[in-house]
């Protein structure tokens, strides 16, 4: 049953931090001296930026991903972002210059904005928003490039009002090295960003050291080990979210089209790690959907690792009819949901959970991963049952503002001594009674 297999594919992306693998034994090996598990790893490399600072983020910077940096060449000299600026084709930064205006149109429309009650005469109450003073952007650098990052998390903070930004990406060719990422971060007008990653970078964004002032909360998506990070940062900074692999669910009907669902199921799965389940009541669409994924396999750049996460992450799930299709999907919780039916509204309402929704047969999840307006930095794992992706409000603290007049005090003045007094905190009574009895 559809079920079962969900729940299966759930157990398989968890990402587990308690496990050490054969590769992970040996450079854990060689690193710390002994074999350590992931969590393990992140536990000793933030205890030892947080006393050492920029030493030990050099120095980790170093045994781990080969690059032996200074606290002077940590940050990307501004000549660097500038040149990779001037050099960039400029199809690409009209690209960048137009999915940057998507994207604040969005965000600046549902931006929270203050509110103010006035419930009784002289009771004036306030909720609001206030942007955080800096924050850091984790981009990742490993298995490809990701400007498109830095549009989907910066952009958003800029709305939001946040002054400073910082930039993190491992220092790599698809990381702190690659141009395109430079170029955009340019384009944006950032100015910080440094050649590391990992734990590393995370825990001295959150502890902050001579090279790399601290920020209040740190976003982006990044492997195991920034995850891992983040989560053990949390107190000392705000994060975003708990991010594991990318997921879609794509509910289709037979009003879609074979080929563009297998298309839609192979861009999924080619973030390797990334899973990709069909669910569908139309028998006869799995079939024709597996021969597309054969065919369309072949005509692909990545596709032996793509092949490889459909086979460990995918699914062709057939059920019953729509309402069961939905009932599953909300159960599975993905991060995206794309849904290609004839009536792509009417299975939507009925759906609490989900990271992101795509609807219709001319929307692929590409478009939101690249361009429309909304963040790609979402809620994996099930987590979308209660997380939200990242917005213009993520980077928006709120607080509230309260103000009573002399009249308004007394008129509230019993109700508050009363319960004080219950509690036994009889200076909070006097804190009031003190100005409503002369
Ligand atoms: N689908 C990813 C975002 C991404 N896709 C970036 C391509 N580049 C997570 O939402
Ligand atoms: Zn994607």
């Amino acid at each position: 049953g559809g079920l079962e297999i969900l729940a299966e594919l759930r157990e398989k992306l968890s990402p587990r931090g308690d496990l050490v693998s054969p590769r992970g034994r040996e450079l854990t090996q060689a690193v710390f001296g002994k074999p350590l598990t992931p969590v393990e790893v992140v536990e000793t490399i933030c205890r030892d930026v947080q006393s050492e600072g920029t030493a030990a983020l050099l120095r980790y910077t170093e045994s781990l991903d080969r690059a032996s940096l200074t606290a002077e060449t940590l940050r990307v000299p501004a000549e660097d972002l500038q040149s990779a600026h001037a050099e960039a084709a400029p199809e690409f930064l009209d690209s960048v210059r137009r999915i940057r205006e998507n994207i604040t149109q969005f965000q600046s429309a549902i931006r929270h904005e203050d509110v103010t009650i006035t419930p009784r005469p002289g009771v004036r109450l306030t909720q609001r928003y206030v942007p955080m003073r800096r924050v850091g952007i984790c981009v990742p650098g490993g298995a490809a490039a990701y400007p498109s990052t830095v549009l989907m998390t910066a952009v958003p903070a800029q709305v939001a009002g946040v002054d400073e930004i910082a930039v993190v990406a491992p220092p790599t060719p698809f990381g702190a090295y690659n141009k395109d990422m430079l170029a955009t971060c340019h384009e944006l007008g950032i100015t910080e960003v440094y050649r590391c990653g990992g734990a590393q970078a995370v825990a001295a964004m959150a502890f902050g050291c001579d090279a790399l002032p601290a920020v209040d909360k740190i976003v982006g998506p990044g492997n195991l080990f920034v995850a891992l990070a983040k989560k053990q940062v949390f107190g000392t900074v705000d994060i975003d979210s708990f991010a594991g692999p990318s997921e879609v669910i794509v509910i289709a009907d037979a009003t879609a089209s074979p080929a563009y669902v297998a298309a839609d199921l192979l861009a999924q799965a080619e973030h390797s790690p990334g899973s990709a389940i069909l669910i569908t009541w139309d028998e006869a669409l799995i079939d024709s959907v597996r021969g597309e994924l054969q065919t369309q396999l072949a005509q692909l750049e990545r596709s032996d690792l793509t092949r490889d996460a459909l086979s460990d992450f995918g699914a062709l799930i057939l059920v019953r009819d729509a309402e069961q299709a939905c009932e599953l999907t909300d159960s599975f919780a993905p991060e995206h949901l794309h849904i290609e039916t004839s009536d792509p509204d009417a299975q939507i309402a009925t759906i609490r959970n989900s990271g992101a929704a795509f609807l219709g047969h001319h929307t692929p999840v590409a478009l939101g991963d690249y361009a429309a307006g909304p963040s790609h930095v979402l809620p994996t794992g099930g987590t979308c049952k209660w997380a939200a992706g990242l917005s213009v409000n993520s980077f928006l603290r709120s607080g509230s503002v309260t103000m009573f007049d002399e009249g308004a005090t007394k008129a509230i003045a019993d109700d508050v001594v009363r319960i004080a007094e219950k509690e036994g905190l009889t200076a909070h009574a006097r804190s009031v009674s003190i100005r409503t009895e002369a």
